[in-house]
């Protein structure tokens, strides 16, 4: 099966009769089989999926394998109809479980499609375009999606990050910067927050607003927290070696709290880095608290018993439902930075600030207030009693390699 030879398309002329279908199929389970079950085992279920595959395909069909967990098939003359129709028989048959040492795994895939010459005139704009497709199909759903032809430039770019981002994940485009936060009262500084950036080889810096969305949607927030982890960890480390070490605190996504291996990969973490819960802090948007909040509460419960400080952040900007704060086992709440950084300017954020802080210190918990942008908005936060602040006027998010330097030559007057 070899992609040489696939590729003919020998007709020019565009007529629904002409339509040829190109399907990519992305066995999503390949990646987790190769890393917990090793490459010998990922190179049996590729073996077994192109065998399926061969059984699968009918008078006229093509496959080929294209990249490490993708496969294409090239259907012969047939609508979108029919193509859905043939890409769905597939996925029923790779859906068979497979047992690979010892274990029985199910194989989930998706399916994208793109169509000759609507979608693309030459194999590489097909293969992209398919590939595009089974993004928009869903992560591991067993699901078919036809590319969308009319996207706008907006959403084309948002699915071309998306595919680059499983690359970016794998070839060390990540980074993270440690935003310092600091004692309001002593200037001391107390901890960082790990915030992602991705560089991009084209597109240079691109920021988290960009692509948590993205990879949530595209499934692989689960790989980019874990990165993240790691990641803080390995800084955390080089830290506690250097000198005095500030705990790091990490954001969840309301996916990783659906994560069934969260806890375990945490605890797993630890153990790599001979690190202690008092290392790593997690920060939770009250948003992504609010969106279920029972499954929130189960896991922030074992976090803590765990030993983990536990954030709300961007407080303010989600639902506020009080009640809720009483039965969530957190630390601190993180007062969200519009409020903050308009504080002298706006009333109304003013006395937000000023009552979020007294709210917090009636059930029993701390503030941060984010987005601190000048001196004279710190003396007002002492003033009201906010125990920590994190902003520009403190520091700009920094490499771990230059926070140990920049810690030793901050100087806070109080
Ligand atoms: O650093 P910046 O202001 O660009 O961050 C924008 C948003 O992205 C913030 O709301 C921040 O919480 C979020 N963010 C930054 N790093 C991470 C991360 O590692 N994981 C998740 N889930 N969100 C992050
Ligand atoms: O939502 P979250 O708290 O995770 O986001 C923190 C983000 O806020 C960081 O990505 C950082 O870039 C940004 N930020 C940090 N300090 C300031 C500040 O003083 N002013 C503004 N406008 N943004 C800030
Ligand atoms: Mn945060």
């Amino acid at each position: 099966m070899t992609q040489q030879g696939l590729w003919c398309f020998n007709d020019s002329k565009s007529s629904i009769r002409r339509q040829r279908p190109l399907l990519h199929i992305e066995i999503g389970t390949f990646r987790e089989i190769n890393e917990t079950l090793g490459y010998r085992e990922g190179d049996r279920l590729l073996q077994e999926v192109a065998t399926r595959l061969r059984t699968a395909l009918e008078e006229g069909q093509t496959a080929a394998h294209i990249a490490e967990s993708s496969f294409a098939v090239l259907l012969p003359k047939a609508d979108a109809a029919r193509a859905c129709r043939a890409a769905k028989r597939i996925l029923d048959t790779l859906a068979e479980p497979l047992e690979l040492s010892g274990l029985l795994l199910d194989v989930d895939s998706s399916i994208g499609i793109a169509l000759f010459p609507g979608h693309g005139n030459d194999p590489d704009a097909l293969l992209r375009r398919a590939n595009v497709a089974h993004y928009q199909a869903g992560p591991l759903n067993k699901r078919v999606a036809i590319y969308a032809g009319a996207l706008d430039n907006e959403n084309t770019q948002r699915l071309t990050l998306m595919t680059d981002l499983r690359r970016a994940i794998d070839c060390e485009e990540l980074l993270l910067l440690y935003q310092p936060k600091l004692k309001v009262v002593s200037g001391r500084v107390c901890g960082a927050e790990a915030l992602i950036r991705w560089i991009h080889p084209e597109h240079g810096l691109v920021n988290p607003d960009r692509f948590i969305k993205l990879a949530e949607n595209a499934g692989l927030i689960t790989r980019v927290t874990y990165w993240v982890l790691n990641a803080a960890l390995r800084e955390s480390y080089a830290w506690h070696n250097s000198g005095e070490a500030v705990p790091i605190a990490v954001n969840l996504s309301s996916h990783d709290l659906r994560d069934p291996n969260l806890l375990g990969h945490i605890q797993e973490s630890l153990t790599t880095w001979g690190a202690q819960p008092t290392w790593i802090q997690f920060e939770l948007t009250e948003s992504c608290l609010m969106e279920d909040l029972p499954v929130a509460q189960k896991v922030l419960q074992q976090l803590h018993d765990l030993g983990f400080k536990l954030f709300i952040d961007d407080f303010g900007t989600g639902y506020s439902s009080l009640s809720y704060l009483r039965r969530l086992p957190v630390d601190y709440i993180k007062i969200d930075q519009s409020f903050v950084t308009n504080m002298e300017s706006d009333e109304d954020s003013a006395v937000i600030v000023r009552s979020t802080i007294d709210l917090a210190h009636n059930l029993g918990l701390e503030v941060v207030a984010e987005g601190v942008e000048s001196r004279s908005i710190m003396d007002l936060l002492a003033g009201w009693g906010c125990e920590e602040a994190q902003g520009y006027c403190i520091s700009k998010p920094i490499p771990g390699n230059d926070f140990q330097e920049w810690k030793s030559s901050f100087l806070w007057s109080v």
